[in-house]
């Protein structure tokens, strides 16, 4: 191998003749806190750009951060989606294997996590989904002034998703911290990852046993894994790891989808009105919600071979940051991008991603945002804030902070 310069754990590149340049550190908490200004800097500056700060390329664009995010012959995802290079240094944390892999590995266990959060298997949920949701909202609004992430996006999915799993004996508090160091991994090493990944060495443990098979009931998505294990379709050692995914992929992610759909109608009573006016848009409205705030909103690819990203050439081992929320707001693609409209139908977004990794839980997610929404449309009249919302800096997460909400009863 040539002389190699790291950092952050990958190969230091020099940037492509004639490539812009932007001296910006895209993880700094202030861009994290108020993403906009970095997202349209990043368009403005052409269709891909170099960082110097971490000796990355970063994508801002719709058509090329698309185009890049779902080509996973020339940009892979088996050396890591964050910034560590897995060809160079060793993962923070055994792989995962559906997300951190690519075909052939990549075909058989997304083919089981397909199966175990396919559409036919969420709507036996949707009931489920619907009574915690209307029980929860009840009690809100009779309190009438909320912090709707702790009372509201977090204690959804906490008290759902483990059913959903077949999770006994649940340390509700853990699944949500172990999703804010899994996400927050997926940075450099700056003080978000270093808290993070410090915490894991607690965390961690706590979760692989609750991936066992005798920690999960018989009739949750955890027990299926483990059935297509007994079939032969994994091996057995691989559906503890597959339970895993669920665990860190599926709480911050719908905590963060809730807290922003809560967000974007807080700001614009307008729409709110819309929604309790026409429910049937509940799912034009999640995916608008998704457009519009990107819960995840960078995630990394490495170049497997030499190519070209917009006619520039990619060295191999080249890290690429596709930055979801950049792409989301591109208003080449989106007319009025930065308003937040319910009937918009944002076919094509990014936040799901694309391409054979495009997020395998989008079903449940979906069902669980729709419960929420649906209950609170039918016996809330209005969403207000009641103090300052935060956003609270993540390198990978675009999630609130805080937001305090002021419930009016329908
Ligand atoms: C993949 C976002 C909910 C499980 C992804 C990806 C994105 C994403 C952007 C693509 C990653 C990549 O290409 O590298 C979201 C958002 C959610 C959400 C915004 C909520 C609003 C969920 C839920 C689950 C889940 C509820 C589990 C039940 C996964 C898994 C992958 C994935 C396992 C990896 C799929 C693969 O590599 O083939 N998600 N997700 N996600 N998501 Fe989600
Ligand atoms: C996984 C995983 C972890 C984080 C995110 C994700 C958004 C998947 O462990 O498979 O998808």
């Amino acid at each position: 191998m040539r002389d190699m310069e790291l950092i952050e754990g990958h190969r230091a590149i020099t940037p492509p003749e004639g490539m812009p340049v932007w001296d910006v550190d895209p993880f700094d908490t202030a861009i994290l806190s108020d993403p906009e200004p970095y997202y349209a800097g990043l368009r403005a500056r052409g269709p891909v750009v170099y960082i110097p700060r971490w000796s990355v390329l970063a994508l801002g664009q719709y058509e090329t951060t698309k185009a890049v995010f779902s080509d996973h012959e020339n940009f892979v995802s088996s050396r890591g989606v964050g910034l560590n290079d897995f060809h160079v240094g060793d993962p923070w944390r055994p792989p995962s294997i559906i997300l951190e892999v690519d075909p052939p590995d990549h075909t058989r266990t997304r083919r089981v996590m397909s199966r175990a959060l396919s559409p036919k298997v969420v709507r036996t949920m949707a009931g489920m989904f619907a009574e915690a949701a209307e029980e929860l909202v009840d009690e809100l609004v009779a309190r009438g002034r909320i912090e709707a992430v702790e009372d509201l996006a977090e204690r959804f999915p906490i008290t759902v998703f483990p059913r959903v799993v077949g999770m006994r004996d649940v340390d509700q508090r853990i699944l949500v911290d172990y999703g804010a160091c899994v996400f927050n991994s997926m940075g450099p090493d700056n003080a978000l990852r270093r808290a993070a990944t410090a915490r894991n060495k607690e965390i961690a443990p706590w979760i692989m046993a609750a991936c066992a098979r005798e920690r999960l009931t018989e009739d949750g998505i955890g027990a299926m894994i483990y059935a297509d294990a007994d079939a032969g379709e994994i091996g057995q050692d691989e559906a503890p790891l597959l339970v895993r995914s669920l665990l860190s992929a599926g709480v911050d992610t719908t905590v963060t989808g809730i807290g922003n759909a809560l967000y974007c109608f807080a700001a614009n009573p307008g729409e709110w009105d819309r929604l309790r006016a026409e429910p049937k848009l509940v799912r034009p409205a999640i995916e608008e919600v998704l457009r519009y705030t990107s819960p995840v909103h960078t995630f990394g690819r490495t170049a497997g071979r030499d190519c070209e990203i917009a006619g520039y050439p990619v060295e191999e081992g080249t890290k690429i940051l596709c930055v979801l929320g950049a792409a989301n707001l591109d208003p080449d693609k989106w007319g009025d991008a930065d308003t937040f409209r319910i009937d918009r139908r944002p076919v094509g977004h990014m936040g799901f991603g694309a391409g054979i990794h495009g997020c395998v839980g989008q079903n449940i997610a979906r069902g669980e945002m729709e419960a929420v929404l649906t209950a609170l449309a039918r016996k809330v009249a209005r969403i207000e804030f009641d103090g300052d919302a935060p956003w609270r800096p993540n390198n990978a997460i675009h999630a609130l902070d805080k937001l305090p909400l002021k419930l009016t009863p329908a």
